[in-house]
């Protein structure tokens, strides 16, 4: 069966990938994903799957396990460089649909799709490493090792806001190390991730490695979560969810690795160049429309300084042009979905009743151009106190919080009190201020006059407190989400040996 089952008079209609086999739900119920910028325009109609069809992914990828493991890595990462080299010739194409799907503008739909090839690059090299140690045993004639080794099915679940880079970072180091996927992605992102997927294919991924269902989060979270087959879960979504899904899959005692909020801090020292500061305020707080985990939703700025950067901000920000992601003149696209858009404006008006100041946008925007679309303006809170809810709360959206500060180490106080803690950043010209906040901000990842987002795939990504648990995605910590270690004694002296015993034998 092909990819898309049919061209009927209201979309193409879109197939789970089960087995190998492009199949329907056998629910036969279906969704629509519709352009958040325009929602005239129809991406497709998607499977909404049920229990029965999690079930059958699970039973394909628990089979095909019992091969696919035993694929030798260097092989393995093989059919990975196919697929990044059909990532990048596809690249395009593959972005344009992105924006068509969730919105953000072209540069950064292809900047998303790049983030997939290169982790996809990444992960395959690590086919022929996956290094283990040798080390000395402590008794004569033993030899002792660690080696990784895969733990089984993994259950793969991603947001909307970065649909190919996000999937890419759990699916490829998964199949490096030699486990089998079942993967459910965003709701309001389908299109990237088959695509995704229908690559994988191409590139000879093997009948069963790697499934795809789409469908609502609890039908197809729940099954996923529960099941005794499944023994790694890696999620990235909301706090509130990620808190589910690991008290959903605590009684069967999977490995789970959750990615989750952000509330990341930049702080602006007295010293900092503005011009410099500005711009990374732009992109780190209105690059994907605010929509990041990493997005730069607070501004600490010192009170030397405040007035002069917040002028120059504000005036930046009120420039911006929203719009549609595909037209080259946008700079930032819409929210991902009408829900998403109603947060925005309800933490607008949270601002407002804490007695912020609004001092930039604030309001969704309609007339002829943006009638069609889940758009809002650029927003900048001025004389924000730390504790409100704005500076607080992950809003997911343009929201920007200015808090003013007296020194370096009410900024270090403030960037960390908060519950998050994925990424910070600190805009100085003194390496001393530099150092100490690289120590001191309590987060997974660390800017120096650079903004919060950014992160590159050869390092690990993740965050502290309620933004993660303890794992890191991406570089080669995503190894040890995706693998556990097996240590391994030979003996070769002939001879019963007693480990913390037999130490007189020199
Ligand atoms: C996310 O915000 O969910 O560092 C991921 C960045 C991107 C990845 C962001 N490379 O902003």
């Amino acid at each position: 069966m092909t990819i898309m089952a049919e061209n009927i008079s209201h979309g193409t209609v879109y197939h789970n990938f089960i087995d190998g086999s492009w199949v329907p739900s056998v629910s036969g119920d279906l969704f629509e994903n519709r352009n958040p910028a325009n929602t005239g325009d129809l991406i497709g109609v998607f499977q909404k799957s049920t229990r029965q069809d999690v079930e059958r992914a699970i039973d394909a990828a628990r089979r095909a396990y019992a091969s696919w493991r035993l694929v030798p890595a260097p092989r393995r990462a093989e059919i990975l460089f196919r697929a990044a080299h059909l990532i990048a010739d596809r690249k395009e194409a593959l972005a344009r649909d992105m924006t068509r799907e969730m919105g953000k503008v072209l540069d950064e739909t292809r900047g998303d799709v790049q983030e997939a090839i290169d982790m996809t690059y990444f992960m395959a090299g690590e086919g022929r490493r996956l290094y283990g140690q040798t080390v000395p045993s402590e008794l004569r004639d033993k030899f002792a090792m660690s080696v990784r080794q895969p733990l089984g099915v993994c259950a793969v679940i991603t947001p909307w806001n970065f649909p190919m880079a996000i999937p890419s970072w759990k699916i490829v180091p998964a199949l490096v190390c030699g486990n089998t996927v079942v993967f459910k992605p965003a709701t309001l992102t389908p299109l990237s991730a088959l695509s995704f997927v229908k690559i994988l294919e191409e590139a000879g991924i093997p009948q069963g490695v790697v499934n795809l269902i789409t469908g609502v989060g609890g039908e197809v979270g729940e099954p996923l979560l529960s099941s005794d087959d499944v023994r790694v879960v890696s999620f990235t979504g909301s706090t509130a969810v990620g808190r589910t899904v690991a008290q959903q899959a605590a009684p069967s005692f999977k490995k789970v690795h959750l990615e989750m909020g952000g509330k990341n801090v930049i702080m602006i020292m007295d010293d900092a160049n503005l011009d410099l500061a500005v711009e990374g305020c732009l992109w780190g707080g209105f690059g994907t429309t605010g929509q990041r985990c990493t997005a730069a939703s607070r501004v600490v700025v010192h009170e030397r300084v405040y007035r002069a950067f917040l002028d120059r901000f504000v005036a930046r920000a009120k420039a911006l042009r929203v719009g549609d992601g595909l037209d080259p003149a946008t700079h930032m696209g819409p929210s991902v979905s009408d829900a998403q858009r109603k947060t925005v404006m309800e933490y607008v008006d949270i601002g407002l009743k804490e007695g912020a100041t609004l001092v930039c946008g604030g309001h969704p925007l309609g007339g002829e151009s943006h009638a069609k679309g889940f758009f809002h303006e650029p927003t900048i809170f001025a004389d924000v106190d730390p504790s409100m809810r704005i500076a607080q709360e992950e809003i997911f959206g343009p929201v920007v919080s200015v808090i003013p500060c007296r020194s370096f180490d009410e900024a270090v106080a403030i960037g960390n009190g908060v519950t998050y803690g994925l990424s910070a950043s600190i805009y100085t010209q003194d390496v001393n201020r530099a150092f100490a906040a690289m120590r001191d901000l309590y987060t997974g990842i660390f800017y120096v006059n650079a903004p919060t987002i950014g992160a590159e795939v050869h390092l690990p990504f993740g965050g502290t407190k309620a933004t993660g648990n303890g794992h890191r995605e991406a570089g080669t910590a995503a190894l040890d989400v995706f693998s556990e270690w097996k240590s391994i004694y030979v003996d070769f002296s002939g001879r019963l040996q007693r480990a913390q015993i037999d130490t007189a034998d020199l």
